[in-house]
């Protein structure tokens, strides 16, 4: 298995696995989490976050519900990915057309080099829930575009680079609620503003992804297909569960799943993914590669409170991912 244009990143945050694996590819971090709930002034929580390389250090746009618990997003920076400072204050975007809607909220971002810049893309209270986009060069100025759909929507992730000359992206179609069911759909623009040519990509299934499925962090190039980290969720007598898995989406047409895994690969396990504002979530929303080495760290929500990392090998997981149909 090779990976497609990825860059080399020697100091990704990185630990070896303390206990065998048992059947999952992927260990916790034993600090886990490895950010806390009150990392900025007023913070209630900081989970569902996103993380880049940037200048040989890391950057990132963190959800981080205050103590008024309203959602919005942060900047931070971070030297070796474990240790972040975060902006006491929530990232001011600058409007790139002045009919640009304010957002009643942000929450649950994603971030995505592609050709020049970086992408964020968010939850947008507009409405209700909509998809919110905006990119930033420095992770200081960051600027909004249109929201590329309507309400109501969730979980945006761009890919990597543009497919078949267009920008793509993944999202789920939902409602104005805690949406009780939910689909992964494709859809490409040439500019960022007009979206179509919109595909169906996953739908719900059974188990611990028998109620909605939602893409996390952006989809990781190789030889095999686009590697998808996905989050699922089932309706138990105690609410939803979120666990996620990862699938292989084909290179050229990713509305066509190559290989999707019956297992989960994280579940809720763990005091800290069991406990805390909403329980049993692991939300995945960013992945750093180490291009040489195939090493890889995942950036999870946890109970909707802390975020937490998990390691692997690229190989690994897509054996696993082909092995476990
Ligand atoms: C979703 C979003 C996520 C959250 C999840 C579990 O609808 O709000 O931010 O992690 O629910 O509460």
């Amino acid at each position: 298995m090779k990976l497609i244009h990825a860059e080399s990143l020697p100091n990704i945050p990185w630990e070896e696995p303390k206990i065998p694996l048992r059947d999952s590819p992927l260990w916790r971090y034993s600090e886990n989490p490895v950010i806390r709930r009150d990392l900025t002034k007023r913070s209630n929580s900081i989970f569902n976050s996103a993380v880049v390389p940037f200048k040989g250090q890391f950057a990132g746009v963190f959800r981080c519900d205050d103590t008024a618990r309203l959602m919005n997003i942060h900047a931070g920076r971070s030297k070796d990915g474990f240790n972040w400072e975060i902006e006491d204050e929530p990232i001011r975007f600058i409007k790139t057309d002045s009919e640009i809607p304010d957002s009643d909220y942000k929450y649950d971002p994603r971030v995505v080099f592609v050709e020049d810049r970086y992408y964020i893309i968010w939850c947008n209270g507009y409405y209700g829930a909509c998809i919110g986009m905006g990119y930033t060069f420095d992770f200081e100025k960051f600027y909004q575009v249109e929201n590329p759909f309507m309400p109501f929507n969730r979980n945006g992730v761009l890919f990597p680079r543009k497919i078949h000359g267009n920008f793509a992206i993944l999202s789920r179609p939902s409602d104005s609620g805690h949406t009780p069911f939910g689909d992964i759909i494709y859809s490409e623009s040439p500019d960022l503003t007009f979206w179509g040519k919109h595909r169906h990509v996953m739908a719900p299934t059974d188990g611990w992804q028998s109620t909605k499925v939602g893409a996390g962090p952006a989809p990781i190039e190789t030889d095999e297909g686009w590697l998808l980290f996905y989050h699922g969720v089932l309706y138990s007598c105690n609410g939803f569960v979120y666990s996620f898995s990862a699938a292989l989406l084909d290179l050229d047409k990713p509305w066509k799943i190559i290989a999707r895994p019956k297992p989960y690969l994280v579940s809720p396990q763990e005091l800290y993914e069991l406990v805390g504002d909403v329980p049993n979530v692991t939300f995945p929303c960013a992945a750093l590669v180490d291009g040489d080495t195939k090493r890889l760290a995942v950036y999870y929500g946890c109970a909707d409170t802390v975020t937490g990392l998990v390691f692997g090998k690229v190989d690994e997981i897509v054996n696993w991912v082909k092995k476990n149909q």
